[in-house]
């Protein structure tokens, strides 16, 4: 696999990496990604299952579509992509994995320094009292169960359009993308805000952005280098790599 001469110094010096992945890293898993001919949106409209409007109005609906997506994310597994960001993790001194995805996939892959912009299917809370349940066994109903304490109806702890992210996991991504050295914009397609910009604010901030992606994206005339490619292929040889150069340092 080829990359510059610059990108091969970095993955074996630097100290601080911030990588920031989409779908596309879960694509290899057997997880959907949302846009494209194969993507969910495609068959299902977003402003009728990925709001707060759209949860009111159809609780039963929205609710029994990510029970569905529970499902699958529960029989897949992580992919070699997920592995090689586990093992990122530990040759680097400085190292934050901010993830869009709801899936989980980065911590069942051994990934621990995890920052989850959208939130985590895993979970959900009353929309009344605001009571999580962290429990398995919520949302493998068809219709969505109520809050133990109020009565109220639980939703999935994700993130709508329209929402704010949840801010300590947003603020600690922006502190990373000020300060690393590097950054990796992985199977992301790059069009929601506030996660698209953070390759921006880091590649404001002085780092070297690469783009890993099986396509050209919005940012990709935005980045320094793109590395065209499925994340489970690149992924893994950019840390065979960084083992290797690291290791000949140490
Ligand atoms: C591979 C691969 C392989 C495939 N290897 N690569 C107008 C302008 C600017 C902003 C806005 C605007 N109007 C509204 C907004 C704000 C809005 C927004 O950005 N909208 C844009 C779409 C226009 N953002 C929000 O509303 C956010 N909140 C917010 O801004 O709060 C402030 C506010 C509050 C009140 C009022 C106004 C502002 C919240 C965004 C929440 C996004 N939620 C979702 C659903 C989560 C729950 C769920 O999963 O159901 O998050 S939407 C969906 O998109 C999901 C994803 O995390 C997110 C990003 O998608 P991602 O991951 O990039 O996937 P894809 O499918 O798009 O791309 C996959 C990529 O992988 C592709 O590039 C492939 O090529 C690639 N690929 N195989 C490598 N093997
Ligand atoms: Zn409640």
């Amino acid at each position: 696999m080829n990359w510059s001469p610059h990108l091969d110094a970095l993955l074996g010096s630097a100290d601080s990496i911030c990588v920031l992945t989409g779908a596309g890293i879960s694509a290899e898993s057997g997880v959907a990604t949302f846009r494209g001919p194969d993507g969910l949106w495609a068959k299902l409209k977003p402003e009728e299952l990925a709001n707060f409007d759209a949860f009111m109005r159809n609780p039963e609906l929205v609710w029994e579509w990510y029970s569905e997506r529970k499902r699958i994310i529960h029989d897949v597994a992580p992919n070699a992509g997920h592995r090689a960001l586990a093992e990122m993790e530990s040759l680097v001194r400085d190292f934050t994995l901010v993830t869009q995805n709801i899936d989980n996939l980065h911590r069942r892959a051994g990934s621990a320094k995890v920052r989850e912009l959208h939130g985590n299917i895993e979970r959900s809370f009353c929309v009344s009292c605001g009571r999580f349940d962290n429990s398995a066994t919520v949302g493998e109903d068809r219709k969505p169960p109520r809050c133990r304490q109020c009565g109220g109806l639980m939703r999935p702890d994700v993130v709508w359009f329209g929402e704010m992210l949840p801010q300590e996991e947003m603020e600690a991504a922006e502190d990373a993308c000020r300060r690393c050295e590097l950054f990796l914009s992985v199977g992301t397609s790059a069009v929601v805000y506030p996660a698209a910009g953070l390759p921006l604010l880091a590649r404001a901030s002085g780092a070297y952005i690469v783009e890993v992606n099986t396509e050209r994206t919005d940012i990709s005339s935005r980045v320094n280098e793109t590395l065209p490619g499925g994340a489970g292929t690149v992924l893994p040889a950019l840390v065979e790599r960084m083992k290797e150069l690291r290791k000949a340092r140490s």
